[in-house]
């Protein structure tokens, strides 16, 4: 019997009640409603909730959680030094992660005083010369680590390179490291991009859109417009989703006035398959056996014989891969796939779009690879309406990539830079998040600066990532909001305010736009619309060009920048392909598309052709590092950690999650009915969730309630940042270093009365 009751369908009047009830909550109705009517138009602001791009050309678009993104961004809430007076560090270490950003918009520069254990104010030019003066005790720039949240524009981004190369680093660890890097590492190698070949015009086209790993209801909603409207137009859309995600079994356009109204809704999935956790390899590798087997006259020889390479070696590797390895790895029987396979082969033009249900793996490379070759196979791709799309999640994460947020730059972009700086750059491979956490938990690095995002509690292993935040002799961050990264500190730190994406950005030259890229490579203007919480707050932008001109000899002058972006825009465009005139290109209504050699049919690669992948299934889905207790057979679940309706990644906007049916809760677990009766559990149970030791360590989250949901045995999930104390620092994917997060070994052990206790957060 089932406690929590699920919605029939997603969107709806629930999802405009919602989007009221969070407008309320900014105590800024008037003006977020007025922002809610610039979001995305010309002359307007860039969402600052997803990358999913737009193609209205003014129309309004209704977006829950862009609006939710929007409001809690746009509060008239206000966190100033009377604040950190009256709370320690420690105190506010005590709070939850929702508490700590709810108390408002961060309004003044403060700095961590350890003997006093508070933050306490510092005046901007104080700290960048704190700031300078550090840098220049360090005996190794090396020793600097600089992590990008990709909410950061196109300007603050290049800016914060431009200084991080100057200052002799390529440590750039960023979001993407947890987040895309495997469909990056896996389309730069088999079609020599790392971004997708599609714009949003082409899923209008298309005959079937595969939607696999990804829950766009909740983390893409203006996708789901997409989909409705192709769905309606009897595109064959297929869902490989571990979970039954209602936005992909039924969605009501709140834009329609009869779904909005009625119980009436769209029909999104044709085909809703539901692969075992780290099952899809396997699954995509059944669907090209079956149409090997099955419909070998339908592969396109012309499009392999001219544009691909080692086509034979995968033919190989598919053939030998037995039926069996594939429905156990997959969970998913061969007439399931050979149903997703025959409207794949059956499709004129077929687009595949995935996310984190793909890329949070040990192979996700692998697997992103087995994408593209079924892409290849048939030749579903650099025509209209198919191809590849790895739909991105911050709202300028790829931009961030494109300016050079990289820790390893290519020599020719570290070229273009000595060309506009006249100083030799270091090309030397700089660090990742895996990396930096690393060399920050051994002290080798020494001063953490974030622009933006909540490393804290994004990373994994939760204890070994907090100690390697706080051995940083300087931990800098420059947030709108307080987070726990902040208060991971020992020497020194500073909480550096910025203005967020909404507000107006004025400087002497003028009111400024910045500029962003969405997962379809449109680039595009944006310009924020409200007065700024605060005459206090700096622009990112100007943040970063203030250190710089703090920290470093000029050759670049870092302060003109800082009053005009066009002049940033400029460096840019000497910098970057196919950024020239580029102050121009944006005052185009809808931006300028970078254009994607693969979209083209050419191929960047070693063999300048599309490299077909050929590597085995993997022997089991988890991390090597666990491969002892894979032996031993200890290892009893295999869990995901994922997001809830109602956060943006380790922001909690609210305790619900509509489309699962739980309400006020976060701490809940979900699982198959009959796993949880083996283990003598029932609904509502209390469970405390331990990660199979490894190095020794064993990893534990504590106080979760089950919740008897439709997935596959063997299979549990739970929200993220709960559930990142139980993912081992090493278990990271193959070649991405991305952590596992939607592969985690565990056991459960219920909690009896007397066993309640050290419930963490
Ligand atoms: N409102 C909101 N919007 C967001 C975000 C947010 O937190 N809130 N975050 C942004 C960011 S940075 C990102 S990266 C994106 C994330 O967007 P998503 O990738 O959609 O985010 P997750 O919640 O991690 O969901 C992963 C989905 O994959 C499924 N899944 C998990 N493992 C597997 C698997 O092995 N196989 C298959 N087939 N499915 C699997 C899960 O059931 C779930 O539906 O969203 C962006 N947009
Ligand atoms: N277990 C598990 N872990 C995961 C994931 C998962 O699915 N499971 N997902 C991973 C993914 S996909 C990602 S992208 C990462 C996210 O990692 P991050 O990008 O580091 O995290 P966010 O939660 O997006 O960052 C929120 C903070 O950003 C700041 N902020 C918000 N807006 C702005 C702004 O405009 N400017 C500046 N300067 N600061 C701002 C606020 O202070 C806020 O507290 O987490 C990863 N971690
Ligand atoms: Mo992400």
């Amino acid at each position: 019997m089932s406690i929590h009751k699920q919605p029939e369908k997603a969107g709806g009047l629930a999802s405009v009640q919602s989007t009221i009830k969070h407008l309320m909550q900014s105590h800024r109705t008037k003006d977020n409603i007025k922002n809610l009517l610039r979001v995305n138009q010309t002359d307007g602001f860039d969402c600052p909730g997803c990358a999913w791009g737009d193609n209205t050309h003014g129309a309004f678009q209704f977006c829950e959680n862009g609006a939710k993104a929007i409001a809690w961004e746009s509060t008239d809430k206000q966190l100033d030094s009377s604040f950190f007076k009256t709370h320690s560090v420690s105190q506010l270490l005590k709070q939850s992660d929702y508490w700590l950003e709810y108390q408002g918009r961060l309004t003044e520069p403060m700095r961590y005083n350890h003997q006093t254990d508070h933050y306490e104010p510092i005046s901007w030019q104080g700290a960048f010369a704190l700031i300078a003066d550090k840098l220049k005790q360090l005996t190794d720039p090396n020793q600097l680590e600089l992590y990008t949240s990709g909410r950061a524009s196109n300007e603050a981004a290049f800016l914060y390179q431009l200084f991080g190369r100057l200052f002799g680093t390529n440590n750039f660890p960023d979001c993407s490291n947890m987040c895309h890097e495997a469909s990056g590492v896996a389309l730069t190698q088999a079609i020599g991009v790392g971004k997708g070949t599609v714009v949003l015009d082409d899923f209008e086209q298309a005959d079937a859109i595969f939607v696999l790993g990804q829950n766009p209801g909740t983390n893409h909603p203006r996708m789901m417009n997409a989909l409705r409207k192709a769905a309606k137009q009897g595109c064959k859309i297929v869902s490989f989703n571990n979970l039954k995600e209602v936005a992909l079994k039924k969605f009501a356009s709140p834009q329609s006035p009869t779904e909005l109204l009625t119980p009436m809704a769209t029909q999104i999935s044709h085909l809703y398959l539901t692969p075992k956790l780290g099952g899809d390899m396997a699954a995509l590798r059944g669907m090209a056996k079956w149409i090997f087997e099955q419909r070998s006259k339908q592969i396109n020889r012309n499009f392999i014989q001219t544009h691909t390479h080692y086509f034979d070696d995968y033919q190989k590797v598919v053939t030998q891969t037995s039926w069996q390895k594939i429905e156990q790895q997959s969970g998913l029987t061969q007439a399931e796939i050979a149903q997703a396979a025959t409207i794949f082969i059956e499709s004129n033009k077929v687009i595949s779009c995935w996310a984190m249900g793909l890329t949070q793996h040990k192979h996700s490379v692998d697997t992103i690879n087995e994408v593209v070759n079924l892409h290849l196979l048939t030749g579903q791709i650099g025509k209209a309406g198919a191809g590849l799309c790895p739909v991105r999640g911050h709202s300028n994460v790829q931009g961030n990539r494109t300016v050079g947020i990289n820790e390893k730059p290519s020599a020719e972009f570290i070229r273009a830079l000595e060309k506009i700086t006249l100083v030799k750059l270091p090309t030397a491979p700089g660090h990742n998040v895996y990396q930096a956490l690393k060399a920050l938990h051994q002290k080798n690095s020494k001063v953490l600066i974030s622009l933006g995002g909540n490393l804290a509690q994004a990373a994994a292993d939760t204890q070994f990532t907090h100690q390697a935040i706080k051995n940083a002799e300087l931990n800098v961050q420059i947030s709108t909001k307080l987070n726990r990264t902040h208060l991971l500190v020992s020497q020194d730190a500073l909480i550096l305010p910025c203005l967020g994406r909404t507000e107006k950005d004025n400087k002497v030259s003028g009111l400024q736009k910045i500029t962003v890229e969405d997962t379809f490579s449109m680039v595009h203007a944006s310009k924020g619309m409200t007065d700024p919480i605060s005459a206090n707050c700096l622009s990112e932008t100007e943040i970063i060009a203030q250190i710089a001109h703090a920290c470093l000899e000029q050759n670049i002058n870092w302060l003109a920048l800082k009053d005009d972006y066009s002049k940033i825009r400029d460096l840019m465009a000497k910098t970057l392909a196919g950024f020239a005139d580029y102050n121009q290109k944006i005052e185009q209504p809808a931006g300028f598309h970078l254009t994607n050699s693969a979209a083209q049919l050419n191929w960047q690669t070693k063999t300048k052709r599309a490299e077909f992948g050929f590597n085995q299934l993997p022997e089991h889905i988890l991390s090597d590092c666990y491969s002892e207790q894979i032996n031993n057979k200890q290892v009893q679940f295999v869990l995901q950690s994922l997001r809830s309706h109602d956060q943006y990644n380790t922001t909690i906007y609210g305790m619900d999650d509509r489309y699962r049916g739980i309400q006020g809760e976060r701490r809940v677990l979900f699982i198959n009915q009959q796993d949880a009766e083996q283990l003598g559990l029932s609904q509502g149970d209390k469970v405390d969730i331990q990660s199979v030791c490894d190095q020794g360590i064993l990893r534990q989250a504590h106080n979760f309630k089950i919740v008897y949901y439709d997935i596959p045995r063997g299979n549990l999930a739970a929200y993220y940042p709960e559930t990142n104390p139980l993912l081992s620092i090493e278990s990271i994917g193959e070649h991405s270093y991305t952590p596992t997060s939607k592969s985690i070994p565990v056991s459960l052990k219920q909690i009896t009365d007397s066993l309640n206790i050290n419930v963490i957060s």
